[in-house]
């Protein structure tokens, strides 16, 4: 007989995420009918700062507290419209319960209930069933062959929306190519994230970091940033390329003009005016401008990956990058498909990308986000589960990176606990896996 963890109640509650605004937390109490036993979990939702158009809704109450980011209604649709609907239902049926609740929510972007609203209970309740069946969550999302430790792709530097100062691209990032194991990974990683801040001290640059915990100092330019980092790596004693390669997320969709189709940098330009003197100087890269603008980068440095080079709507850019860039880097799709088949399956066919990125906040429920996945690797495209810059202390996507065999995890920088958290899980994951004698790791050498 199978078994039937019947859920008692489900609760969401107002909780503070990393940059101090409201996100929505919900708990499940189940019972199993058999012994009577309770169990309870909790789960919550991150928030991004740069969010891709086509992403679910986070519903936000509008309202004069917390500068209208309060998520009391979606609190208010757990604690009503969701606990009704899965009360007396089994946890263990994760798909039954995210298709009741898309299906109650009635809307394609998850606007009547919130995304934010269902995806914490999406989470809650997997964490719920996990820990009715006594496995690690990991364990219970992908089964008992489990085995495979993601490659950590550390931010180190913020740019974009991310932090106050200069730097035009949003993120700069590393990937420990020659790592054996994933804890050798992160060590090295954040080895070369404090000589960074040692070489930002030495030339007088801020050390104050930005909202993923990457450094966010005033530089004029991307080349100043990668050059920075390449010398950080040296100074930790790597050799740049060979053990630690470069991923960056330009996050473009916040450069690009609808009005004249263009990509602004406002870094780049107030360094351009400062230098020449002129207030009308500016810095506009079109896309095949923008597209050379990373080949120089990538025959410059050690770059292996470069994530949302072009905006989320540029599809004709996406195809001409893909042809020209994509046998050398790994080219992500983070708001150009916001985890969604539909958007990846546009992408297969034109050829868009050779990577996604994974945010299961993007499109609302567990079921979903591993629909993608699925998708994406029966087709090719690299899988990197990742955070969102507003983040919280839970650390479910550690357990889903594992769970779902990724390729790689971002997490953001070896610095605030909301990222640090999920690094610890997966050195927690990794270290049961070695006791199982399960442990893999695959090298990730940062090749194509
Ligand atoms: C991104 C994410 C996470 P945000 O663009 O990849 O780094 O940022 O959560 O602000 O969308
Ligand atoms: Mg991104």
């Amino acid at each position: 007989m199978k078994a039937y963890k019947k859920i008692f109640s489900v609760k969401g509650r107002e909780i503070l995420d990393s940059r101090g605004n409201p996100t929505v937390e919900a708990t499940i109490l189940a019972r199993d009918i058999v012994t009577g036993c309770y169990y309870e979990a909790s789960a919550a939702v991150p928030s991004g700062a740069s969010r891709g158009q086509f992403e679910a809704v986070e519903l936000r109450d509008g309202e004069t507290r917390y500068m209208g980011l309060g998520v009391k209604r979606a609190v208010e649709n757990i604690n009503t419209k969701i606990n009704e609907r899965l009360y007396g239902r089994n946890v263990l049926d994760q798909m039954e319960l995210d298709r009741l609740m898309i299906e109650l929510d009635g809307t394609a972007g998850k606007e009547s209930l919130g995304a934010n609203a269902i995806l914490a209970v999406s989470m809650a309740a997997a964490r719920t069933a996990a820990c009715s069946l006594n496995l690690p969550l990991y364990q219970y999302l992908g089964g008992c062959y489990t085995k495979q430790m993601p490659v950590p792709m550390m931010n180190i530097l913020n740019g974009g929306r991310h932090a106050t100062n200069t730097i035009d691209f949003q993120e700069f990032m590393i990937l420990p190519v020659s790592a054996k194991s994933f804890s050798q990974g992160l060590q090295m990683c954040a080895e070369v994230y404090h000589d960074l801040k040692k070489i930002c001290h030495g030339k007088g640059l801020s050390c104050g970091v930005g909202d993923e915990g990457g450094f966010a100092p005033d530089l004029p330019d991307a080349k100043e940033a990668l050059t920075l980092i390449v010398e950080a790596i040296k100074r930790a004693g790597y050799e740049p390329e060979t053990d630690l390669a470069i991923a960056l997320d330009v996050a473009a969709s916040e450069l690009y003009n609808e009005a004249d189709g263009k990509y602004h940098f406002p870094g780049e330009t107030r360094q351009k005016k400062m230098e020449e003197g002129d207030a009308s100087a500016e810095v506009v890269r079109d896309t095949q401008e923008l597209i050379d603008y990373y080949e120089q980068l990538i025959s410059q440095f050690p770059i292996a990956s470069i994530e949302d080079g072009l905006a989320e709507n540029d599809w004709d850019g996406w195809k001409v990058l893909t042809a020209k860039l994509g046998q050398k880097v790994k080219l992500v799709g983070d708001d150009l498909f916001v985890t969604n088949v539909k958007r990846l399956e546009a992408g297969i066919g034109l050829k868009a990308a050779n990577a996604i990125l994974i945010k299961p906040n993007q499109i609302g429920t567990i079921t979903e986000t591993m629909e993608t996945i699925d998708l994406a690797h029966k087709n090719g495209y690299q899988t990197i589960i990742s955070h969102r810059s507003g983040e919280t202390e839970d650390a479910f996507i550690a357990d889903l990176a594992v769970a779902v065999n990724c390729d790689r995890i971002k997490t953001g920088a070896p610095c605030r606990s909301e990222r640090v958290s999920k690094y610890n899980q997966l050195l927690r994951i990794e270290e049961s896996l070695k006791n199982n004698n399960s442990l893999h790791y695959r090298q990730d050498d940062g090749k194509i």
